[in-house]
């Protein structure tokens, strides 16, 4: 068992590079954006780019900033489970002849939505006083059900310390235990080295439950959510599980980060944003050893459709030292009047602690109905945690710099759908990570790595 020096914990954003296939395939049932977007032609390298743009403004304004590789696509291996087979080449023709959708499925570069990759439990919060990581199993489209192996073994590499980090393996990837991550988990505290309580959002109960979405699939049981945080030793008196609202869902809120962010102790929400929203208020007060600052938006202030299209939710909401938060907002917030005038008049205005915001322009991974929120998984991590790491995976002046040339080197400015199936494709992505897992210094973590 470690201790942890509380005072220095910090959250630490590890950032999802956008990977070298990044492409609209409107795969994501229920994600607007995706929906509407499938076909268009991506731009893999203003992805990559804008997201470490992104990365390097919070580093600059002091904030700490990790990354995290993307994934091997296009996944040959799972269309090879499927029943294609000969070259790599053959199977890339066969699949884009007679399954396109698999092809398309295969390339998808979603683990940039690094959000999705796990839920993690901050070592002040777990019995062991080690961090905990449990990645998503991500079941609900198959596109991302490819993920967690990788996910896992990436985890594992750079918290690879096991005197500070405990991981736990992926949900049975069931329908049960459908799991979709940090997306759907908030972690409510004073400081950061003060105890936090674990608000899980569900979207449907697999065993039992009444009310569920009529139109889009609830991605998050209870029953994941509570195996989590059992798996990660959480406590009644540390987690609240609360129904994310069926009508949401059916609007376009795929995970509850599309609705609601948290961050010390502010909760920033939609009113839509649970099915009970003062039973889960009233729970999270009753739990919280500081109070709890609730900052509502209405509906009257931003509709659904609005906040959907706007993002306004999955922005990043940072602690500054002197007890301040800072909003990231996604471009598409300044495009809608009424978002634009609720962060300036109530958000900024308002009687909380949010007093700044920044914009930032991640429109290739928007697109995809990815945020600046889906884009980091949040760790909280004291100074031995962080000094603890495996790899070059904190951001510097000089990574950001390499990285940037790295993606200048191997990235693509255009990619069509039909571009998929290009072998050429395919090699040009597996020298980009060969050379990207030396330069961030993870060893092997690809199944192309591993043999
Ligand atoms: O799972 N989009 C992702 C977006 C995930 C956003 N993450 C969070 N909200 N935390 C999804 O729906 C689209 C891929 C495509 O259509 O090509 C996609 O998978």
């Amino acid at each position: 068992m470690s201790t942890i020096d509380i005072t220095s914990v910090r959250e630490v954003n590890f950032d999802g590079l956008v990977g070298p296939t990044h492409n609209y395939s409107g795969l994501a049932v229920g994600n607007v954006a995706s929906m509407s977007h499938g076909g268009l032609v991506s731009s893999p390298k203003e992805g990559a780019l804008q997201g470490l743009l992104k990365m390097k403004s919070l580093m600059d304004a002091g904030y700490a900033q990790g990354v995290l590789p993307p994934q091997q696509r296009p996944d040959i291996s799972a269309l090879r489970d499927l029943g294609f087979s000969g070259s790599n080449s053959d199977v890339l023709a066969r699949a884009a002849k007679e399954a396109p959708q698999l092809l398309r499925a295969v390339c998808s570069a979603s683990s940039m939505w690094t959000a999705n990759a796990g839920t993690i439990t901050p070592s002040m919060d777990a019995p062991d006083s080690r961090v905990h990581f449990t990645p998503a199993n991500l079941q609900s489209s198959f596109h991302r059900y490819l993920e967690p192996q990788t996910t896992g073994r990436v985890l594992q590499a750079i918290f690879r310390n096991e005197q500070h980090f405990a991981h736990h393996p992926v949900l049975p990837a069931t329908p049960a235990f459908a799991d979709e991550g940090a997306a759907n988990h908030t972690r409510l505290c004073g400081e950061y080295g003060e105890p936090g309580v674990h608000l899980f959002v569900y979207g449907r109960q697999a065993f039992g439950g009444e009310k569920e979405p009529k139109r889009y699939p609830a991605r998050q049981t209870l029953e994941a959510s509570q195996a989590v945080a059992r798996q990660h030793g959480l406590t009644d008196a540390q987690t609240v599980f609360a129904q994310q609202h069926p009508d949401a869902i059916d609007a376009g809120v795929f995970h509850n980060d599309v609705i609601a962010v948290g961050n010390g102790p502010v909760l920033l929400y939609h009113e839509m944003a649970f099915l009970d929203e003062e039973g889960t208020l009233d729970a999270l007060r009753a739990k919280m050893a500081s109070p709890l600052i609730p900052v509502r938006v209405p509906v009257e202030a931003v509709s659904m459709e609005d906040a959907v299209a706007s993002y306004l939710f999955n922005s990043q909401l940072l602690s500054n030292p002197d007890g301040t938060m800072t909003l990231v907002v996604p471009g598409e917030c300044q495009e809608r009047e009424a978002v634009w005038r609720t962060i300036q008049d109530s958000l900024l205005a308002g009687n909380n602690p949010i007093s700044d915001v920044i914009v930032k322009d991640v429109k290739q991974s928007m697109r995809n109905g990815g945020g600046p929120a889906c884009l980091r998984l949040r760790v909280a991590l004291s100074e031995a945690e962080r000094a603890a790491l495996t790899g070059r995976v904190l951001l510097t002046d000089a990574l950001y710099d390499e990285l940037t040339a790295w993606v200048e080197r191997h990235y693509r400015d255009c990619l069509a759908p039909d571009d998929l199936a290009d072998p050429q494709l395919a090699e040009e992505s597996l020298a980009a990570l060969d050379e990207l897992t030396q330069l961030l210094n993870i060893g092997s973590v690809y199944p192309f790595q591993l043999g």
